[in-house]
């Protein structure tokens, strides 16, 4: 079986990423227009370069490298993932997917193959939403679903607003639009990606391929009450923000449930205001991430959520609700299946069809193209740490299938 990927290639590329992070030593924290995300940027348009690549920063930071077909009026074949990361999280989740990129064009490089099609190969911006919420961001401005006025009223934690970060990296906000790919801009996407979650490991297959990716939603909950002296204040009467919302966060495991024992639900940030030992907290701030294998499932519990929140509202607290992503469900291409199917049989790899309870860029490209997502095996399931990993010769492996399928697409 012959196999065109250079494994020590890869384990070197994954490795120098993950030096990328602003907590060493406490895995990878990679955020948007950060001075990690430049150096990863520099880092990654110089490997690109080498592999015979024209690299570009696209309006909002995306990088893109591309190998000119023999035929340049042609859509590309567009391979990539995202580069930034969630706070201390591992080195694989997203880096997998570019390097399965830079691989690829390296592979296509030694093969001294120029495709028809021309290929391109990505790092995109904000899949997580670690730094601006919501998450998926690179791609849904690309595909043109972030209007300018979303994009300006976004800010980090720090109050930091996107167009300001954004100025530091050296972009303009006002230029974002011209980042829009349009529909049939490309003519196929591929991603590869980490499972993160613990199938392939337990049934010894080499890689899976996604056959859709869960629906899922993000609110941001604003629970305001009243401040007051934690001496002096007695309980009845008082409009603790925290409490209010203690008591809807610890309620949401059994609404889910009850509307789905396949739905899952996680408050991943909560922020205390005015943050005094002994003061009464006059506000709550947290997230609400929901998936579930539809659309119309996550509408249920938005829904139940709602009513739960606007008891709060009866009993005088002030309520805000902002959803900041909604995702339907989405199938993935059959024609690309088929191919990423071709290309691990082509090298005799064990493969199975998988759902992803993950959401990845691929959901959102969709929109413009169609598009296939290829997991390898995460150990333990585990991810968004820094104990996530995958062996160089698994991530190798998945590789070898992204290379095939993208030289069968761009013949
Ligand atoms: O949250 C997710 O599913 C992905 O890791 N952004
Ligand atoms: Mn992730
Ligand atoms: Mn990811």
């Amino acid at each position: 079986m012959t196999f065109h990927v250079n494994e020590k290639r890869v384990q070197a590329m994954i490795e120098d990423i993950a030096a990328f992070t602003a907590s060493p030593g406490k895995g990878t924290t990679r955020l948007t227009y950060s001075p990690q995300h430049r150096d990863a940027l520099d880092y990654l348009q110089g490997r690109m370069q080498e592999a015979g690549l024209a690299t570009r920063i696209d309006a909002v930071g995306n990088l893109f490298g591309r190998l000119e077909g023999s035929d340049p009026s042609l859509a590309p074949v567009l391979v990539g993932s995202h580069i930034d990361s969630v706070p201390n999280g591992g080195a694989f989740d997203g880096p997998a997917g570019v390097v399965a990129g830079i691989e690829t064009a390296f592979c296509l490089r030694d093969q001294g193959i120029r495709p028809r099609r021309p290929v391109e190969f990505v790092a995109m911006i904000e899949e997580e939403g670690g730094r601006f919420g919501g998450g998926l961001l690179g791609s849904r401005i690309l595909t043109g679903q972030v209007g300018a006025n979303t994009l300006g009223g976004m800010s980090d934690a720090r109050g930091i607003t996107l167009g300001q970060a954004m100025e530091g990296f050296g972009l303009n906000l006002a230029d974002a639009p011209a980042a829009v790919i349009p529909k049939g801009g490309i003519h196929a996407f591929l991603e590869l990606h980490i499972e993160q979650g613990p199938v392939l490991e337990r049934t010894g297959d080499a890689v899976g391929i996604v056959t859709s990716i869960v629906a899922l939603s993000q609110f941001e909950v604003r629970i305001t009450g009243s401040a007051g002296h934690a001496g002096t204040t007695p309980m009845p009467g008082r409009r603790d923000a925290l409490v209010a919302s203690a008591g809807v966060i610890a309620g949401l495991p059994e609404l889910c449930h009850g509307i789905d024992p396949r739905a899952v639900v996680t408050v991943g940030q909560l922020e205390v205001q005015p943050g005094g030992a002994n003061v009464i907290p006059d506000a709550a701030t947290f997230s609400i991430d929901m998936r579930a294998p539809d659309a119309a499932t996550v509408k249920r519990i938005k829904t139940a959520i709602r009513a739960r929140l606007s008891l709060l509202g009866d009993a005088g607290f002030g309520v805000n609700v902002a959803e900041l992503l909604s995702v339907p469900e989405t199938p993935m291409s059959d024609e690309i299946r088929e191919r990423l199917i071709a290309g691990a049989e082509g090298c005799g790899l064990a493969w199975r069809d998988m759902p992803s309870g993950a959401g990845h860029d691929a959901m959102v490209l969709s929109r413009i193209a169609p598009v296939g997502l290829i997991f390898v095996p995460s150990r333990g399931g585990i991810s968004h740490t820094p104990e996530e990993w995958t062996d160089y010769d698994q991530l190798a492996r998945g590789i070898e299938v992204v290379f095939r399928a993208t030289k069968s697409l761009a013949e």
